[in-house]
């Protein structure tokens, strides 16, 4: 299909296939009208604890012990990292289910240390089956074609493209029966490699060649009356043909579902075998993605224009239900300047899900490539990012059970602000949390829009931030609580810490905000009632957190300290839980209540006067 957008408020929207289903949300307003359409096309999964963590990845990781030294060189410097990715390197000849014995040769051991360290284990799967190897040594080939699982041309033979194992066979995941050897395959090579997520590329699905080794037949599928705008100006280039047959319909009408399909058997088979909830990333997608997959934005530029339209992109797969999504943090292609990559790592940071890539032969450009000042800039941002890991998750929560944005834009908050309808350099986390990142070289201030409610003193307007290299601004919305912890390494270490409270109290002195916590990796917690659900409220000089749901998992950590930004006159007292506790005052209104030791799972009040 192709949708063509109008200079009048209009679009044009030209289908040649498939079964049109119209629905209308009426809203009235952009977060009911999210929420609705979520309703229909299924609600995002809730992501397992460490998808939240930074990840690294490269194409071009010669050898395992090289991305291994990464992780090392990451652990040495302090900077977080949750997660170490592999690209297509680590295969044997590029082949699913195998790995390079002499260069990868460490990688077990990598996997093994990284669990050790309480980091996470992800690598690529690309769809293609090489169907070229001499029959007996590769089962997922033979195996496959035993249970005929391939996608079949419209004679009935295997449909051969090309990708990067060389000739490559097509696995049907519109049939169940490809669900179970693609499970069997990741079950056996998890006895190998015990990854813990996984990463599906080319699932367009992309073929080097155009339909297949022997083109496509010529008929009216193949080459309809009109032709969407589709890349090569044909249906079958750069993939499989039109008229090749899928279980459930001709690939005609099932060609945009082939990324959802492979998530979702992606998804179950990583559930089986980990038995937690599966993490898969994923660069097809269509509506209903966000139950099996996140997303990255695909290949990037090591550009100062990429990092301003990542925003965009990062907003509109929000919009579209599949919240845990990034473009690649310093940018795909390309080599980033040391200036370009410490403020991609500062907006990335931003990201819901949190990813540096790098494309073969491109310099490294991972924190600890830079020069000591930027990979400081860098490890900052990432705590930031770390230390509000309650905060992120929380909106998760929300996103899973609402339906709500992750990343947002500012119209949603302020959808009465028509200033803040074109904007598309700053962003909000849920409906309290303001990003304004950097987005041009050169200078160390930035723009930003405050609607009227945003920041204490804002009426509506727009102010020059300072912003030096190391810092990225964030604003607190007035009236809200966030809960935040000291960040560590890993989300494992820092999401035991105890919990911050930080309160900007709006005009009258009042704040909300709400904390969801589980153990992070259960499978449906909330729909199994494992979770712990807590509201903050301040009013009239007294903060209550009342425990509205609750469950054993969250009584390990406690409430620390608690901040109320905006208290106008120094208190004389402050009690906690009726008892007089001792505090500080700053002149700049904040107060400030420590070693609290508060047991999270139970209600309790702090009050000053
Ligand atoms: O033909 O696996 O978008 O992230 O590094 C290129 C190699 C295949 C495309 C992905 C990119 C990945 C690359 N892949």
């Amino acid at each position: 299909l192709d949708v063509v957008l109008q200079p009048a408020p209009a679009l044009t929207w030209r289908t040649i296939g498939g079964i049109l289903d119209f629905y209308v949300f009426l809203g009235p307003d952009p977060g009911s009208v999210i929420e609705q359409y979520v309703e229909v096309v299924g609600y995002p999964a809730m992501p397992i604890y460490w998808a939240l963590g930074y990840h690294l990845c490269r194409w071009g990781y010669n050898t395992s012990d090289s991305a291994w030294e990464v992780v090392k060189n990451m652990r040495n410097y302090g900077i977080p990292q949750d997660v170490q990715w592999n690209d297509i390197d680590y295969m044997d000849q590029f082949m699913d289910f195998t790995y390079d014995s002499s260069k990868f040769a460490t990688l077990p051991d990598m996997v093994k240390d990284l669990h050790a360290h309480d980091q996470r284990y992800v690598m690529i799967l690309d769809p293609g089956i090489s169907s070229t190897q001499p029959e007996g040594t590769y089962w997922p080939f033979d195996e496959g074609l035993r249970r005929q699982v391939f996608i079949k041309d419209a004679e009935g033979r295997t449909l051969i493209g090309k990708v990067w194992p060389g000739l490559t066979a097509y696995p049907d995941f519109s049939d169940a029966v490809t669900h179970e050897w693609w499970y069997d395959n990741l079950k056996r090579f998890h006895e190998k490699v015990p990854f813990d997520g996984l990463w599906i590329d080319m699932n367009e699905p992309s073929n080097f060649l155009d339909g297949s080794t022997n083109g496509c037949p010529s008929d009216s599928l193949e080459n309809p009356p009109y032709t969407p705008g589709v890349l090569g100006g044909l249906l079958r280039a750069k993939t499989l043909c039109a008229t090749a047959q899928q279980k459930q319909s001709i690939h005609y009408n099932m060609h945009s579902l082939y990324g959802l399909m492979e998530a979702k058997a992606s998804a179950s088979a990583l559930k089986r075998i980990v038995a937690k909830r599966p993490f898969v990333i994923s660069r097809s997608t269509f509506p209903s993605q966000g139950m099996y997959s996140g997303h990255w934005l695909g290949d990037n530029r090591s550009q100062w224009k990429d990092l301003y339209t990542s925003i965009a992109g990062m907003l509109t797969f929000n919009l579209l239900g599949i919240p845990l999504v990034g473009a690649d943090i310093c940018g795909f292609s390309e080599e980033p300047e040391e200036e370009l990559c410490v403020r991609w790592t500062q907006l990335g940071a931003f990201y819901p899900f949190t990813r540096n890539h790098n494309a073969i032969d491109m310099k490294p450009q991972d924190p600890t490539a830079f020069s000591p000042l930027a990979r400081t800039a860098m490890k900052q941002a990432l705590l930031l990012r770390y230390s509000l890991f309650p905060v992120l998750y929380t909106l998760f929560h929300h996103a899973h059970v609402h339906g709500h944005t992750v990343a947002r834009p500012l119209m949603f908050e302020f959808p009465k602000d028509v200033k803040t309808y074109g904007i598309d350099k700053q962003f909000l986390w849920g409906k309290s949390l303001l990003v304004t990142p950097v987005l041009d070289p050169g200078v160390d201030y930035v723009d930003g829009y405050f609607p009227e409610g945003l920041c204490i003193q804002s009426s509506g307007e727009e102010l020059p931030l300072q912003a030096p290299l190391d810092k990225i601004n964030l604003h607190l919305r007035e009236g809200s609580v966030i809960p935040t912890q000291t960040p560590n390494l890993t989300l494992w270490v820092s999401s035991g810490q105890p919990l911050h409270l930080i309160s900007a109290l709006s005009d009258d002195g009042s704040a909300t905000g709400d904390l969801f916590w589980d153990d992070g990796e259960s499978i449906d917690t909330y729909e199994t009632n494992q979770y712990t659900y807590i509201i903050f409220s301040v009013a009239q000089n007294v903060m209550t957190s009342q425990v509205l749901h609750n469950n054993v998992e969250a009584t390990y950590i406690t409430v620390e300290l608690a901040s109320f930004y905006g208290v106008k006159e120094k208190p004389s007292r402050v009690l906690v839980n009726s008892q007089d506790a001792s505090f500080t005052y700053r002149e700049n209104q904040v107060l400030t209540v420590a070693d609290l030791g508060l047991n999270l799972s139970q209600n309790f009040t702090i009050s000053w006067m």
